[in-house]
């Protein structure tokens, strides 16, 4: 009991599954049923949190810092925080990280998919605008994504199902003593 609390942060180009694993592992963490579970998925912050922001390089960082210090009072507060933004820079990745691993614990895990596959899947048609021009500076395509080299998990879904990713993330999260 009296457990710290902890943020899983993913990070992962648009259509990589980043909200389809941490919707699996945030029911596999209620079933768990100890601690209260929060996720700030990525599109659900831009519609509540960051929805006047654009997705210039300020404003990608300004909704990050805003995850982040969200995530930092639910940890504080042991509770759990799941954030699924894209994340494309290192600079505030590293910044969430610093802000929250005093408080409590931290799991960044990297949403590795490949780019063709994302676009091939394209389930909500944003990269055939981008690579027409209609949607401009689109992750991947003609905006940054900066590879995280220190992320504890790196998972690619054109290999393991959302499901197996969930749960070798819990089995981490174990591993770190955070269950
Ligand atoms: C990247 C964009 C863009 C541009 C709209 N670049 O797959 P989605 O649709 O649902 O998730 C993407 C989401 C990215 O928002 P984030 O807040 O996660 O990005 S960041 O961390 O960089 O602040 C995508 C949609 O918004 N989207 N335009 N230009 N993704």
């Amino acid at each position: 009991k009296h457990k710290q609390g902890f943020t899983i942060f993913f990070t992962g180009l648009s259509g990589s599954g980043k909200s389809t694993i941490a919707n699996a592992l945030m029911v596999k963490l209620l079933e768990d049923g100890s601690r209260p579970v929060t996720l700030l998925d990525g599109d659900v912050v831009r519609k509540n949190l960051s929805s006047e922001l654009t997705f210039s390089e300020e404003h990608r960082n300004l909704n990050i810092q805003r995850i982040g210090y969200v995530a930092s009072e639910i940890t504080k507060n042991r509770g759990i925080a799941i954030c699924a933004p894209i994340a494309p820079y290192a600079k505030m990745r590293r910044q969430v990280r610093e802000a929250i691993e005093p408080l409590g614990g931290f799991l960044e895990v990297h949403v590795a998919t490949p780019i063709e596959v994302c676009e091939e899947r394209d389930r909500k048609g944003l990269y055939a605008k981008a690579r027409a021009g209609i949607i401009k500076g689109f992750t991947g395509i003609d905006d940054p994504y900066e590879v995280p080299e220190n992320a504890e998990i790196v998972i690619d879904t054109s290999e393991l199902s959302p499901d197996l990713a969930a749960h070798r993330i819990l089995i981490t999260l174990e591993k770190h003593g955070y269950l």
